[in-house]
């Protein structure tokens, strides 16, 4: 049987700490993940369920965007897959009578842990002006609601759509097209916070803002650089991948302020010998000062153009360089000029380290680059990952088999979102396609991606908040500031699967639409449908629910698009909203007229695996930039400066959650239990602050609006994380992430560079 919800909830919680581990997964991560999967389901739907993840004819995991090996083990699932099966396929139910019993003031007084545990939404519920409960509400009355706020706007510019990662390319597609039939490009995603800076410099330098690699390249790389990203937690089945690679003789560069257990042993729970002994991963790990890493691949590429210089066969792949590249001397000027000490002292490493990193590098013929949120989430990020692709570009390394660039992608289908037009900023040729194939005017102005649309929520200019999935309010930087914004909204609306905080902090009135997710058999009047969804790697595939749906009163998300559609926009649309309602194979249709790739996408995607997007760098060394070459970029070399007496604080993921969804209290490979509210510091610097380990102390945000962020008791945790940085959970520091403090370029709030002071707990601040 399954068990209840929490009743107590451990907002002040009360966090024990061991010494981090040094292997992941194994048969323990098996049993947690077991254990936690009964609690939600029961036994015997645990069974059904988790032997149907990433299968042929199953579902694709909710988890992460690591796309699956060709060959499958019965079991393609891991632990985190398996806890964000769980989550979904809860036994557990809020319904009516539960939203009767809270208010919403006493939900906001919530955790958000305590929140999400609470079970799958099944109603469509409202919460009128005023009020302070919820309300069951029929379906056809939600979106009679919204079409009247949304018609009632001034202009389609006044509302915001947001879309989080897991909508399926079918529900995306609808989902803009929609929106751009209203009138708008305002499609913030949670790209926006995640990927953007990939995304961004990806395109500028190959033309194309994806990875370059599939799954085979990894396996056949000779050196793996894995940076900003901690596997072992966000994408265990990656590890496997590693492990795969190392066996076949690559090495594995680890960078990152933080030893991740999982990037230095991993015990694969799917072999035995695995099981017993584990893999070494990685060969050389450098433990990087938070933000130091264009300083590092900067320095790399001067070894390089140093050692081509002195006559090194092969540093240089000057064939390549001179085919297919841009932008070549302007860059290597720049990277010969690099200032060994001052550039070094940016990266904190020791100069044997790097030099150890550049031998290898020379040593390698095909080098991938991993990377995720550690490079993506800082002020200078897109200028860091133009650095890596330089590096790569002086290698010859993209366009090779085994080679290439490997932005590792969160929400299992976010950049399948994006290929669908989920994008604030769509291409000139997208819009035309649209136009085409539909026969109405799409806008041209580019929309708001988050921070503008939380800016425009907060001045008033946009007035209506919907959102496919995600937890905007959590999420999202400056949560004070955030959440004052969405307040001033006439109206918020979320398409859900499970309670959380934006459903609590509202609009002067707020929907609650309640949708299927991947679990949950779909029919439709077609017959049972499956959707698609599109992995890190671009390789499209179907995912078929069988589960019984939570609740008999759920929608689809397509569905919900389509109704939605209609009765905002009513005889003016000129989309047979009502036929794509019935069989999901017609909106493919569409989508294989309007996105290139997706040519006869139904008979492709009917294939076993799916099918692969074209790739121009990958597959035909072609890059379609400005230039027409890929283009090296010379982009000076910064990091976040960090006053005396203050840390660079990063806002990161526990081992038990997903996002803002809370599993669990429990860290268990950097040992913490039964908290979350613990602030990581090397001993050394929190001695010299005055903190003990086990000491408790605020987290005081520096920026330059002089405006005061607290996020008040943190236990202090001696950690062996680079010298001058932190590092605590989000979304509990997103109070500290300033709305302006983000990116350039590709304006991702940067989560990962937070400037902080400690103060000792229940302190007054300074000077009241
Ligand atoms: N179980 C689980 N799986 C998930 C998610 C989840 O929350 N839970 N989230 C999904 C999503 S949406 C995403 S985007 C991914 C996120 O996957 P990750 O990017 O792995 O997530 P984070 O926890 O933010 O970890 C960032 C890593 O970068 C390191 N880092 C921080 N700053 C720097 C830096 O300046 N330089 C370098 N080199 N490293 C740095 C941190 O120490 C940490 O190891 O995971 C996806 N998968
Ligand atoms: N400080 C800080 N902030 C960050 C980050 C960070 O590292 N540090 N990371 C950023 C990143 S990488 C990301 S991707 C964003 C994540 O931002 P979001 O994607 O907005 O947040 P999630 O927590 O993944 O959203 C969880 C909610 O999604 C809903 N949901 C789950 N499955 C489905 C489904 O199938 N359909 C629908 N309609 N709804 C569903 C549930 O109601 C659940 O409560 O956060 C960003 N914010
Ligand atoms: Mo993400």
């Amino acid at each position: 049987m399954a068990s209840e919800p929490p009743r107590h909830d451990p907002v002040q919680d009360d966090p024990e700490v061991t010494p981090p581990r040094h292997a992941a997964a194994g048969l323990p991560g098996v049993g947690h993940a077991l254990r936690h999967a009964h609690r939600q389901m029961g036994v015997r739907r645990t069974a059904l369920t988790l032997l149907r993840v990433n299968q042929e004819d199953g579902f694709d995991c909710p988890g992460c965007a690591w796309p699956e090996p060709e060959r499958r083990h019965t079991a393609e699932f891991c632990e985190n897959g398996a806890k964000a099966v769980a989550e979904e396929a809860t036994l557990r139910r809020v319904g009516p009578a539960f939203f009767a019993e809270h208010s919403v003031s006493g939900l906001a007084a919530r955790s958000g842990y305590w929140l999400g545990q609470q079970g799958r939404l099944t109603h469509p519920l409202h919460l009128p002006e005023g009020a302070d409960h919820y309300r069951p509400i029929s379906w056809e009355r939600a979106f009679e609601l919204i079409a009247a706020e949304l018609n009632a706007l001034d202009s389609p510019d006044e509302a915001v759509f947001y879309t989080s990662g897991r909508t399926s390319n079918e529900a995306a597609f609808l989902y803009q097209l929609f929106v751009r039939e209203f009138g708008t490009n305002n499609l913030p995603d949670c790209s926006n916070m995640c990927h953007e800076s990939s995304g961004s410099a990806l395109t500028e330098t190959l033309g194309v803002g994806k990875g370059s690699v599939l799954l085979e390249d990894l396996h056949r790389a000779d050196l793996i650089v894995v940076a900003g990203q901690n596997p072992g937690t966000n994408h265990p089945r990656m590890l496997g991948s590693l492990e795969k690679a190392k066996r076949a003789g690559a090495k594995i560069i680890t960078i990152n302020p933080l030893p991740e257990a999982g990037l230095e042993r991993f015990k694969d729970p799917q072999s035995p010998r695995g099981l017993l002994r584990g893999t070494a991963l990685t060969d050389l790990f450098l433990q990087i000062r938070i933000g130091g890493d264009q300083a590092l691949f900067r320095l790399l590429n001067r070894l390089l153009l140093d050692a081509d210089a002195n006559g090194t066969a092969g540093a240089v792949d000057h064939e390549f360089v001179r085919a297919h590249t841009h932008g070549f001397e302007a860059f290597a000027t720049a990277a010969r000029a690099a200032d060994w000490e001052r550039t070094l002292a940016a990266t904190g490493l020791e100069r044997a380290a790097v030099q150890e990193a550049f031998r290898m590098l020379l040593a390698s013929r095909r080098t991938v680059v991993c990377w995720a949120m550690g490079l993506t989430q800082h002020k200078h990020s897109v200028a860091t990952i133009k650095e890596v692709v330089n590096l790569l570009l002086l290698r010859g390394a993209v366009g090779r088999p085994g080679a290439g660039v490997c932005p590792v992608r969160g929400h299992s289908n976010v950049q399948g979102d994006r290929t669908m037009g989920i994008f604030e900023r769509p291409a000139d040729a997208f819009l035309d396609a649209l136009a085409e194939e539909f026969g109405f005017a799409p806008p041209r102005a580019h929309g708001h991606d988050v921070v503008r649309a939380i800016r425009a929520l907060r001045d008033g200019a946009a007035k209506v908040l919907v959102a496919m999935g995600g937890n905007f309010v959590s999420a999202s930087p400056d949560t004070a500031v955030t959440e004052a914004a969405v307040r001033r909204a006439r109206l918020t609306v979320h398409v859900s699967t499970k309670l959380n905080r934006s459903h609590v902090v509202t609009g002067a009135h707020a929907l609650i639409l309640p949708t299927l997710g991947r679990t949950e058999r779909d029919v439709q009047a077609g017959g049972p449908q499956f959707v698609t969804v599109e992995d890190s790697m671009g390789v499209v595939h179907a995912s078929r629910g069988r589960l019984a749906p939570a609740g008999p009163e759920l929608l689809s998300e397509p569905v919900i698009v389509c109704r939605l559609a209609r009765a905002v926009l009513g005889d003016r649309s000129v989309v047979p909203w009502e036929d794509f309602a019935v069989d999901y194979a017609r909106i493919r249709d569409r989508i294989a007229r309007v996105v290139p790739g997706f040519e006869d996408f139904n008979a492709k995607v009917s294939r076993p695996g799916g099918f692969t997007l074209p790739h121009a760098p990958r597959d035909e060394r072609r890059f379609p930039t400005a230039t027409g070459k890929a283009n090296f970029t010379a982009e000076p070399v910064t990091h976040p400066h960090v006053p005396a007496g203050r840390l660079l604080l990063q806002t990161l993921r526990s081992h038990d959650q997903y996002n803002t969804t809370v599993y669990g209290l429990d860290d268990r490979y950097r040992g913490i239990r039964n908290g979350r509210r613990v602030v990581l510091v090397h001993p050394e610097d929190a001695r010299a602050l005055g903190f003990p380990d086990g000491s408790h102390a605020d987290l005081v945000g520096e920026w330059r609006d002089g405006v005061e962020r607290r996020a008040p008791g943190f236990r202090v945790v001696h950690y062996p994380t680079a010298r001058g940085c932190a590092a605590a959970y989000y979304p509990e520091t997103n109070v500290l992430v300033p709305l302006d403090a983000t990116a350039d370029t590709s304006n991702t709030p940067a989560s990962k560079s937070v400037v902080i002071r400690l103060e000792p707990s229940g302190t007054e601040p300074a000077g009241t």
